[in-house]
C-alpha cells in the first residue's frame, strides 16, 4: 500500500488483484451475522471489505445488512463500523470524510489516507436517501465511496417494493391477485446510469454483481484509489425476496448479465467500458432470454407470456435504442431528423 504524494485528497492506492488466486486472505467481515442462507448481499460485504483492507471504515444504513449484521452483542465486522439512519448513507459518507480530514488538519490524529465506505439498501438509497447521496457525489474534495446493494425490495421490514423492484414483481406491497395480476408496473430506476450522468465532477461510478467476485473487488479498489465522492451499484440475489431456492444466488447473479438486464459496467472519468459477458453482449454475442432469468424466482411465478414479452421488449429497448446501451437511456437521433430539429 503506497500514498499518493499531497494528504489533501491522498487516498490508498489499491492496485487490482489479478486473479483469485492473488486476493488477499485477510477477512474484515467474519462470522457473526444473522443473514439469510444464500444471501448475496453479505457476500457483498465480505468482497467489499476484504477488497478495502485494514485501513477502512464503514457506515451501513438501516436495512438488512444493518439489523442482521448486528444482533445485540454480535458483530461479523473487523474494522470500525457505524450504523447510519435510513436514508443517510450519503450525509454519512460526506460527514466522515470531512471530520477525518478535519482531525488530521488539526493534528488530532495521524494524517493517513483512511477509506470511507458507506453502504445501503436500494431502499435507503435509490429511494429516501437518494439526494443525500447526490449531493455528497458533487463534493469533489471528500474521499468516500458509496455501495448500493441492492436486492430490490426493502427486504428487512418484509419485502416491500422500492423504485428498484423490477416491473411486475410479487412483493408484500404488489401481491398478485385475480382482478389484477400485475400490481406493479413501474419500471426499475437505472441508478448507475443516472449517478454517472448527473455528477460531472464524480469521476467513478461501476455496476457490480458478487457472482463476478474479483472483478467486484477490483471495482470497490479502483474506486478508493480513484478518491473524491465515488459510487458503486451491486445486483444481489435475495432468497427471501425474490423466493429462489439459495442455491440459485450465483446462478441468477450470471443470468441477470447474460439476459442483459443488468449490465457490468464502469464510468472512469466520463469513459463508458464493459465487462466481462456484458462486453461480449456489446461485442455481439446474443443476450439469453429474460425467461429463464425470471421463472427461476417465485416473485414472477404468476407471469404470462404477454408479461414475458413486455419485460423482453424493455430490455431489448435498453440495448437497441438506448444512446450508450444499457448506460444511457437517451434515444439516439437518426440524421435526418437531427438535421430537420438543427434548423
Ligand atoms: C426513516 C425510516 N423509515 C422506515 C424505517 C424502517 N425500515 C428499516 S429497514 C427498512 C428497509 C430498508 O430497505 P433497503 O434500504 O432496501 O435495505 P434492505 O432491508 O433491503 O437490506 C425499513 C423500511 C426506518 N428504519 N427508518
Ligand atoms: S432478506 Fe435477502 S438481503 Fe435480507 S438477509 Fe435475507 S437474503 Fe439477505
Ligand atoms: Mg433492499
Amino acid at each position: 500500500m503506497a500514498e499518493t504524494t499531497t494528504f489533501t485528497n491522498a487516498t490508498q492506492i489499491l492496485e487490482p488483484f489479478r486473479g483469485v488466486k492473488k486476493v488477499t486472505l485477510e477477512e474484515y467481515f467474519t462470522s457473526g451475522h444473522r443473514t439469510c442462507q444464500g444471501c448475496e448481499s453479505a457476500l457483498v460485504m465480505k468482497l467489499m471489505v476484504k477488497a478495502a483492507g485494514p485501513r477502512t471504515i464503514v457506515l451501513g444504513s438501516t436495512g438488512c445488512m444493518y439489523v442482521a449484521n448486528t444482533t445485540y452483542y454480535t458483530t461479523p465486522w473487523v474494522v470500525p463500523w457505524m450504523h447510519t439512519q435510513l436514508g443517510s448513507s450519503g450525509s454519512a459518507a460526506l460527514g466522515t470524510a470531512a471530520g477525518l480530514k478535519a482531525l488530521m488538519r488539526k493534528g488530532k490524529m495521524k494524517a493517513e489516507p483512511i477509506n470511507v465506505i458507506a453502504f445501503c439498501g436500494d431502499g435507503g438509497g435509490a429511494d429516501m436517501g437518494l439526494g443525500a447521496i447526490s449531493a455528497t457525489l458533487t463534493h469533489k474534495e471528500y474521499n468516500s465511496l458509496i455501495l448500493l446493494y441492492d436486492n430490490e425490495s426493502y427486504a428487512n421490514t418484509d419485502i416491500q417494493l422500492s423504485g428498484m423492484t423490477p416491473y411486475g414483481a410479487h412483493t408484500t406491497f404488489s401481491p398478485p391477485g385475480k382482478a389484477k395480476r400485475l400490481i406493479h408496473t413501474r419500471w426499475k430506476k437505472n441508478m448507475a446510469g443516472m449517478m454517472a450522468a448527473g455528477h460531472p465532477e464524480c469521476r467513478y461510478v461501476a455496476t457490480v454483481c458478487a457472482s463476478y467476485a474479483v472483478e467486484m473487488m477490483n471495482k470497490v479498489r479502483r474506486a478508493l484509489t480513484i478518491g473524491g465522492p465515488t459510487f458503486i451499484h451491486s445486483l444481489d440475489p435475495c432468497p427471501k425476496g425474490w423466493d429462489y431456492d439459495p442455491m440459485l444466488s450465483h446462478e441468477l447473479g450470471e443470468l441477470a448479465i447474460e439476459t442483459g438486464i443488468f449490465p457490468l459496467y464502469e464510468v472512469e472519468d466520463g469513459r463508458v467500458k464493459y465487462y466481462g459477458k456484458t462486453k461480449a453482449i456489446v461485442e455481439g454475442r446474443a443476450r439469453k432470454p429474460v425467461r429463464e432469468y425470471l421463472l427461476k424466482q417465485g416473485r414472477f411465478a404468476h407471469f404470462i407470456e404477454e408479461d414475458l414479452a413486455y419485460f423482453q421488449a424493455k430490455v431489448d429497448e435498453m440495448w437497441q435504442t438506448w444512446e450508450i446501451p444499457a448506460v444511457v437511456p437517451f434515444k439516439r437521433l437518426d440524421a435526418t431528423t437531427a438535421a430537420l430539429e438543427a434548423r
